[in-house]
Formats: C-alpha cells, sequence, structure tokens
C-alpha cells in the first residue's frame, strides 16, 4: 500500500490507507456512501455495487429510502467483505446540520457493525464527492465521531478510513495527528 498511517486509540488501531474501498479483503465490513435509493450510483457507491454484483441492489431494495445519516446493513455478496453499511450523507448545505448528520453516519455505522460482532471495518470519506462536503470539515469530523464513539465499542478492532487520493489522505493524516494531542 503507498500510504499508509496508524494510530491506536484506547486499543483499537485507527488505519488511514491511501485506495480503493472496494479492494479491502482484510476487513469484515465496507461502508458505502449511499444514495437514499440504495442504488448504484457514481463514485463508492457505483464502485461498491459493481464489485458486488446485481444481487446487492435486490438486497438493498426493500430498506430504501433512508434517511441522512441513517445506516442500514446488507451482506457483501461478491464483494471480499461479508457485508456492506450504507450510509446516506448530507448534501452539503442542503441537508442540515450537515455537521451533525456526517458524524451520525460515522457512529451509526461503528454501533451497527458492532451490534453484529464484526471486528473490523473500513470507510470510505463519506460526503466529500458527489455531495459536495469540504474535505477539511469532513475529515475533522469524521476523527472524532471515531475518537467519541470508541469507548462505546465492544468488537471492533481495527476502524480503517480510506482515502481515493494523495491529497485528501493527506489532509486526514494531519487532523489524525492533531487527534494525539
Ligand atoms: N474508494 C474509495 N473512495 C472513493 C472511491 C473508491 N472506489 N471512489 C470515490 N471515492 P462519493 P458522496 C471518494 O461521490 O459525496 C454517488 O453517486 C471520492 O473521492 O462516492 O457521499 C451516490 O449514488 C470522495 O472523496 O460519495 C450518491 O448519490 C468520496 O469517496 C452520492 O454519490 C465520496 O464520494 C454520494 O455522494
Amino acid at each position: 500500500m503507498a500510504h499508509q498511517t496508524i494510530q491506536t486509540i484506547q486499543n483499537i488501531q485507527v488505519e488511514l490507507v491511501q485506495g480503493d474501498i472496494t479492494q479491502q479483503p482484510d476487513v469484515s465490513v465496507i461502508v458505502n456512501a449511499a444514495n437514499a435509493q440504495l442504488e448504484t450510483g457514481g463514485g463508492v457507491a457505483g464502485a461498491i455495487h459493481r464489485a458486488a454484483g446485481p444481487a446487492l441492489a435486490k438486497e438493498c431494495k426493500p430498506m430504501a429510502p433512508i434517511n441522512p445519516g441513517e445506516a442500514v446493513i446488507s451482506s457483501g455478496h461478491r464483494l471480499p467483505n461479508g457485508h456492506v453499511i450504507h450510509c446516506l450523507g448530507p448534501v452539503y448545505g442542503v441537508d442540515q446540520p450537515s455537521d451533525s448528520l456526517l458524524a451520525d453516519c460515522y457512529r451509526n455505522a461503528l454501533l451497527l457493525a458492532d451490534e453484529y460482532k464484526l471486528t473490523s471495518i473500513a470507510f470510505p470519506s463519506i460526503s466529500t464527492g458527489a455531495f459536495g462536503y469540504p474535505i477539511k470539515a469532513a475529515a475533522g469530523i469524521a476523527l472524532d465521531t471515531i475518537k467519541k464513539t470508541i469507548p462505546h465499542l465492544k468488537n471492533i478492532q481495527k476502524i480503517r478510513l480510506v482515502l481515493f487520493d494523495q491529497s485528501d489522505f493527506e489532509t486526514f493524516k494531519k487532523r489524525l495527528e492533531q487527534l494525539e494531542d
């Protein structure tokens, strides 16, 4: 892996990697930056549905629509991961308050994975593509929420953030370093 950084918070490993969310075979569940209808879309959702195959959209259909901040779980189908957690991020400046709705995504996904007794999870950067959330603010919310949720987790041992672009990876890395203070 080209770029990777690891920090341990209360015995849980928090990792940042630059890469593709569909190429994380060593985690139990990956998170989808979904649309409300849980359909194939662009970006992360397109990549996940393509890799999982059409059975994923079929399984998700009865769970749709979901609301901003909500998380629902499905199986992983042809993905190397057993499960996918689908989160609807806020459209920046439209779904309000965007900051707490984005925090809800990370918290709800972590608590849902933990409830399913899953031990490792990988997130993309939710809302920072088509939904327009500024990356620096989104990185702060993602990492702060992960840190605040960690004391409530019983089963998860590893939390990975997968950043597609090198500049997004660097932004998250700076924010993670600030968390150590
Ligand atoms: N792996 C990891 N990160 C990725 C990948 C990938 N394969 N592809 C893109 N990213 P987006 P959103 C990054 O647009 O903003 C969809 O069409 C990307 O660089 O996937 O929550 C859905 O159907 C960006 O930083 O999610 C929804 O309608 C981040 O992932 C809508 O877009 C999120 O980009 C959701 O928008």
